[in-house]
């Protein structure tokens, strides 16, 4: 049936899809609007296969049921959905390309808190089964900004829970095994028997902490029942809707219970955990902590030692505020390296166009052409296979690694949930600063060029501009204030800092002290004590 509907103004699509906070999506006509927007920028969409699946959080099976409803009254094909309405965001773009789908609708706020009063998403991923590009979600806000009403069945629930396919007014539903395919998946990529020689090892211990969130199922059936790993050092295993009312965010302020176990005497050889949605990784070490930056770079230096990718890499590609640690790399491999903006969608032209092979960012994100989006179980597999081969401690290796290419030093401080009015004045000052800053001399540091990031895809040739303010060093060094597009309420900024260290007598220092001098020119630029009205930055990675 045709219902009648009004326009919200706010349905813009961020970083990573649209999130608000779950009030909001439960508002009559609010999902339904922004997932009839969707379809209608589908021209295909008649007889076509979507995957559907979220992370679980609170709201994710009434949605699934929505979903399921307009699917069927917009006259789509066939729709693959998790079990209980349950798929990683990773597992999602597998699903999409091993299906041959259209495309797929993943409902996750990702490392956003959940529950009642937290967060919720809608995030379409195309065919290729990666986050739409800009074009398409702009087109999507356009027609949410004009729709007048919206098509859906008048159907009882469909039972998520059990494996089955049913009909439902001439669409296919068909309730698949949310791990079973992804698993595989992942034993194609990496070399599970040396994998699991590891582990069997008396002085190899791991910990992997799920964070209440969408890996518990994944890591049981991986690193449990294919790899060894024993069921109580996977921590936080079963998926909750609030995630335990927790940020699940896997970094240092929010995975304490892990982190104090790698902190410690008795510290296990190798700690990791993952997100709200699976794609994004911590890799820790017995006391060490390994930047994501870091990461991304180290996977690229070691690739061929993993089957999945012994035959080396096509090019590599960070985001803008990423450190600079991969392009070492890149250099010394003569491989090309890209950099984009913030937000995995702009990965997805150079994976399809064969650019690259390894891609990341500073957030957590880490992900190669296997799927379309980050994804964290596969970087704790990587390391994982990495340590296997080489018989090393993640602290020597991450060591090795800086004597090769030297160490960036690098932080990020995150002002979060400041007022719109407050961050606006911090980057109109920004903007203010940028024509005359080159050549300029702060704390012995000359600042070499200054500019609101642009990217000109080399694929496509699509330009997305005003996509984070930089002031790049001589020496290398950079600052970068950029506004978050994943937050629900206020605004988030964040200040990205690195500075590259060659002296080996240098790389085992503190690294906010050595970032101190660039963050008080930071501090100088950006005026945030001032202008945000807090002392420091809320978090810090
Ligand atoms: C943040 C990260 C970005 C990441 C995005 C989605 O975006 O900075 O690197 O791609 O979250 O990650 P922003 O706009 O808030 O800085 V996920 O795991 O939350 O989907
Ligand atoms: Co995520």
């Amino acid at each position: 049936m045709l219902l009648k509907t009004t326009p919200f103004s706010d349905q813009k699509p961020g970083t990573s899809g649209l999130r608000k906070q779950v009030t909001r999506f439960q508002e009559p006509n609010y999902l339904p609007n922004f997932i009839q927007s969707i379809f209608n920028c589908l021209p295909d969409l008649k007889g076509a296969t979507l995957v559907v699946g979220g992370d679980g959080r609170f709201y994710n099976r009434e949605a699934i049921q929505i979903i399921i409803s307009m699917a069927a009254a917009n006259q789509v094909g066939k729709l693959l959905i998790g079990q209980s309405g349950v798929l990683s965001t990773p597992a999602v773009s597998h699903l999409i390309r091993s299906n041959n789908a259209l495309g797929g609708i993943i409902l996750s706020a990702s490392h956003n808190p959940g529950g009642p009063d937290g967060d919720f998403g809608v995030k379409y991923n195309a065919s290729n089964g990666g986050p739409a590009p800009e074009s398409f979600t702009d087109a999507v806000f356009k027609v949410s900004q004009n729709i007048e009403s919206y098509e859906i069945a008048d159907n009882d629930p469909v039972d998520l829970e059990t494996k089955s396919t049913t009909e439902l007014d001439g669409m296919i539903v068909e309730i698949v095994d949310s791990v079973s395919d992804y698993a595989d998946l992942m034993e194609s990529i990496f070399d599970f028997d040396k994998i699991r020689d590891l582990i069997s090892q008396s002085d190899f211990k791991l910990c992997f902490d799920a964070m209440s969130a969408v890996t518990g199922p994944y890591a049981k059936e991986i690193l449990g029942n294919r790899l060894g790993v024993q069921a109580e050092n996977i921590i936080r295993a079963e998926p909750l809707e609030d995630f335990g009312g927790g940020h699940p965010d896997p970094n240092l302020a929010h995975a304490k219970e892990l982190v104090e176990r790698m902190f410690s005497d008795q510290a296990p050889a190798f700690g990791a955990a993952s997100d709200g949605d699976g794609d994004r990784n911590m890799i820790l070490g017995a006391n060490c902590y390994v930047t994501p930056s870091d990461s991304l770079a180290i996977l690229a230096a070691n690739a061929q030692l993993v089957p999945g990718y012994k035959d080396g890499l096509a090019g590599v590609a960070r985001s803008m505020p990423t450190s600079q640690a991969v392009d070492r790399v890149a250099e010394a491999l003569s491989l090309k390296c890209f950099e984009t903006p913030t937000g995995w969608k702009f990965f997805g032209n150079l994976l399809d166009d064969g650019r690259i092979t390894l891609c990341g960012e500073e957030s957590f994100g880490t992900g190669s052409d296997h799927v379309r989006e980050k994804d964290g179980l596969w970087a704790v597999l990587f390391w994982l296979n990495i340590l296997a081969v080489k018989q090393q401690s993640v602290s020597d290796l991450v060591m090795d690694h800086w004597k090769h290419f030297g160490r960036n030093y690098y932080t990020r401080h995150d002002y979060e949930g400041i007022e719109t009015s407050r961050a606006d004045e911090v980057f109109n000052l920004l903007e203010s600063k940028l024509a005359d800053s080159a050549g300029k001399v702060m704390s012995g540091r000359t600042i070499k060029k200054a500019d609101n990031f642009a990217y000109n895809d080399p694929v496509d040739s699509s330009v997305s501009s005003n996509q984070g303010i930089r002031f790049l060093f001589e020496d290398g060094a950079r600052i970068i204030f950029r506004k978050s597009g994943t937050g629900t309420s206020g605004a988030t900024l964040r200040l990205y800092v690195e500075h590259f260290e060659s002296d080996p007598t240098r790389f085992e220092l503190d690294t906010q002290q050595v970032l101190k001098d660039l963050l008080n020119i930071a501090e100088e630029l950006a005026q945030l004590t001032t202008l945000t009205g807090r002392e420091k930055a809320d978090v810090i990675t």
